[in-house]
């Protein structure tokens, strides 16, 4: 190489480095200033990457378009290093813009630090990942991250791997895309980490996990944390050797520029390129301005621990090397660090303008309505006092406007005006618009949407077979997976197996390893590596063997699963299928039916309670055109009672939210799904021969829960209802009584008390006398009823006892 060449070489890569510092400069700024806007009242709380900036931007360097992340709130350098984060978007977030196009990590919907990039487009469709840099969403609870991370990897396998996707270019090239998580040192205590880093192991996915290790999770050092105070040193066992796969693991320290470079370069490829999972334990990293803005580290790190702190702050560090290294001045520097101070104030600026001038609009709206109010009512007093009350505010917020708004409503009630009339109809207007910000995208609203899937009835030839009810359903899953290439399930038992009911027989001889594979025992991760993957394009099924064990993955399906669509304001879905199956089986932990705790806290996944394998099988074909997540929990003593085999598999369909009358009657309207439904339908003769009508209805969807008002039409006939299920008091009878009555105002034609069956509050008893006595049998359905009939017409209906 010339002289000159060499020379130009060298200006390049300082002109780079200068940049890489006012990056992180810039970065830190954000920081200071974003914790002086919240303890100034003008946000509410902040979290900041202070300290974690220089290994976030070497870990960037390296991320390419395609790859993932899946993170926590530290991480606001790495988004802008990739390009995925402005200073405007980093404080619309942290003033709580609803604005989508200001904060496009959340419309103002999370706290400030909780990335995402926006996936879907605007007409519900995905856009094109390999184009641009992703991250998905972040979520407060400490590893929540892990298991999603790791399905996020295995999607890059599975691009590879399967033929059948080979041209699938929108979600990846060849699967080279790595999947960077990170995670604080302390949360690595949770078990989701290790649940994690042990699936990783086993599946070996090209997945990089950054420890950003400060020593602290808020103000509890590493001697409480982990196991020898070192999240590497404790794993080692996992290390991959010549012999045996396993992981890399790569320590690098958070203030060495050159040597962070090179820790990530190596990630990358490994992970890329292998398809090996890495670990990089970042030690010695600081936190400036500890934890958050909720507290002040210096009440739990001594003067030695802060003065290092100081001395070791990477940027610190980065400046002294730059300087050592000849490749600025310190006053170059120090012209940097203000330049990136004064971006950063401007930015904020921008931000902080943009939040406030439409709601400064709607307060001089609000202002002139109630100026008109007290010219057309000066009898009211109220109303100045109210206007002066909005007036007086500075940084005002909706809550403030529309609040005033209200309360002058109710100072005028009974009173009328072309005024108030005006008022009415502003707040009615932001209602809806409130709505859009504060109360949307729970479920999918895109032309996807499952609930806009037409019902397909299952057809039967003349001389319909006779089957087991699992062979429905196996055969229907044959007709998934050749309709759908993306389609995968996976599960304890489920490949070598095909499920502990054989409802996948032979689907992995058929299909292969990766698309019908053996998980480990491992729940919570089972459902990460659903929403990794659905993520990312493809269509899983995360098998939960039984109901009663789906505690175990009910955090992520009740914080990630659950939220995703709603927490980031419509750019992120996971349409994932949670299979289960449940309800009678025998004692405490094989016949639970905890559908009101699931259902309680899954508002934002569909779940469907059928009750055979003909309507799981529905369910499973209209989701499979759908774009939400659901929870299908199959009835477990279905799977060898006889069903008719339909002749149109993997086309028929059952919409979500459409009950089912079995039988039609006139006295009682009686509403179970599931397994307890059989129950009550095998109770019918006994009501024929007691004289008594029963309208039979099946919910057949618990979420969403009839949205025609079906129910209320049989009410309307019958003027009497009983909710039964097995589930506890107060549980999903509890929330049916509250749709039907309360919700759909079945109140008004009530004759008779409206009333719930369910099972006792303790975990049902083994054996067949611990069924009989813990849940609702025959005769505590068949005695409800008449009970029910009895009181309405004791001379029809005579007492029992
Ligand atoms: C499941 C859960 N428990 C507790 C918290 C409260 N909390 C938030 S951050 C945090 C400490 C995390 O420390 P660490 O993982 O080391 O990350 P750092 O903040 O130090 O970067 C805790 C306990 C939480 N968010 N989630
Ligand atoms: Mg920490």
């Amino acid at each position: 190489m010339s002289k000159q060449a060499t020379k130009e070489k060298k200006n390049k890569k300082t002109d780079s480095i200068l940049n890489d510092y006012k990056l992180v400069c810039m970065s830190r700024e954000m920081s200071l200033l974003g914790r002086k806007e919240v303890l100034t009242g003008k946000a509410k709380f902040g979290i900041f990457g202070d300290g974690k900036e220089l290994p976030q931007l070497a870990l960037s360097k390296h991320f390419k378009n395609g790859d993932f992340r899946s993170g926590y709130y530290r991480d606001q350098t790495i988004m802008m290093a990739i390009g995925e984060l402005t200073v405007e978007q980093f404080f619309a977030q942290l003033y709580a813009n609803p604005d989508v196009d200001k904060d496009p990590n959340s419309g103002g919907r999370q706290m400030n630090a909780h990335f995402a990039t926006r996936l879907i487009d605007e007409e519900g469709n995905w856009v094109d990942q390999t184009a641009q840099k992703n991250t998905s969403a972040d979520m407060s609870p400490t590893a929540g991250q892990m298991a999603r991370l790791l399905g996020l990897a295995q999607a890059s396998k599975v691009y590879r791997e399967n033929d059948l996707l080979s041209d699938w270019n929108q979600f990846s090239d060849n699967g080279n895309e790595v999947a960077w998580g990170t995670i604080g040192d302390a949360s690595t205590s949770e078990g989701i980490f290790w649940e994690t880093i042990n699936a990783a192991g086993v599946l070996q996915v090209p997945m990089v996990v950054s420890v950003w290790d400060d020593g602290y999770g808020i103000s509890v050092s590493k001697k409480y944390q982990t196991t020898k105070e070192s999240i590497s040193t404790v794993l080692r066992g996992f290390k991959r050797t010549k012999k045996q796969p396993g992981f890399e693991i790569i320590n690098v320290k958070a203030w060495d520029y050159q040597a962070l470079l090179d820790a990530y370069a190596e990630a990358s490829k490994i992970a890329r390129d292998e398809h090996v999972p890495v670990l990089v334990h970042v030690e010695e990293v600081t936190q400036p301005q500890g934890h958050s803005t909720s507290g002040s580290h210096e009440r739990y790190k001594d003067e030695d621990r802060l003065n290092w702190e100081e001395e070791y702050c990477c940027i610190n560090q980065f400046r002294q090397w730059i300087e050592k290294e000849k490749m600025a001045e310190s006053e170059e520097l120090d012209q940097i660090e203000e330049e990136a101070k004064k971006e950063v104030r401007e930015a904020q600026k921008k931000a902080w303008k943009e939040y406030q001038d439409p709601i400064k609009q709607q307060k001089d709206e609000m202002l002139a309505l109630l100026d008109s109010l007290i010219s057309n009512h000066n009898d009211v007093s109220k109303l100045e006092e109210i206007k002066k009350g909005l007036d007086r505010k500075n940084n005002v917020i909706r809550k403030d406007v529309i609040s005033a708004g209200r309360q002058a409503l109710f100072a005028l009630r009974g009173k009328e005006s072309g005024a108030k009339s005006d008022l009415v109809k502003w707040l009615d207007h932001q209602q809806e618009e409130n709505q859009q910000r504060f109360n949307s995208h729970l479920l999918s609203d895109t032309p996807n949407s499952p609930l806009k899937v037409e019902e397909v009835k299952p057809s039967y030839p003349d001389e319909a077979k006779n089957v087991d009810g699992r062979v429905v359903l196996r055969d229907n899953f044959d007709k998934i997976f050749e309709k759908y290439p993306n389609a995968l399930v996976f599960g304890e038992d489920v490949g070598q197996l095909g499920d502990v009911n054989l409802g996948l027989e032979d689907m992995q001889e058929k299909y292969g390893e990766l698309r019908v594979s053996d998980t480990g025992i491992r729940e919570a991760t089972i459902l990460g590596q659903g929403i990794g993957m659905s993520l990312r394009g493809l269509r899983p099924i995360a098998e939960i063997q039984y109901l009663d064990y789906l505690l175990y993955c009910f955090q992520g399906l009740s914080d990630d699963v659950a939220t995703v669509r709603y927490r980031t304001s419509g750019g992120q879905a996971y349409p994932l299928i949670v299979r289960t199956r449940g309800h009678r089986l025998e004692g405490i932990w094989h016949s639970g039916s905890p559908m009101g705790m699931i259902i309680n806290g899954v508002r934002g996944v569909h779940v469907c309670v059928p009750r055979n394998l003909t309507h799981a099988a529905g369910f499973y074909n209209t989701l499979f055109q759908g774009d939400d997540p659901a929870l299908i929990v199959e009835p477990l003593n279905a799977y060898r009672l006889k069903e008719k085999l339909p002749e149109n598999l993997g086309e028929f369909t059952i919409p979500l939210g459409v009950p089912e009358i079995v039988q039609e009657g006139e006295d009682i309207t009686v509403v179970s799904y599931g397994s307890t439904f059989n129950l009550v339908q095998s109770v019918l003769p006994q009501f024929e021969e007691a004289g008594i009508s029963v309208e039979l209805v099946d919910a057949r969807t618990l979420l969403p829960f009839d949205r025609n008002g079906m129910i209320l039409e049989s009410l309307k006939k019958t003027n009497r209802i009983l909710f039964v299920d097995e589930d506890v008091p107060g549980g999903a009878t509890g929330y049916m009584m509250q749709q039907v009555i309360d919700e759909q105002g079945g109140y008004r034609y009530l004759d008779s008390e409206a009333k719930c069956l369910t099972s006792q509050p303790h975990r049902p008893a083994y054996a067949t006398d611990g069924d009989y006595f813990s849940k609702p049998n025959a005769e505590d359905i068949f005695e409800s009823v008449y009970e029910i009939m009895h009181e309405a017409n004791p001379g029809k209906y005579p007492a029992i006892r």
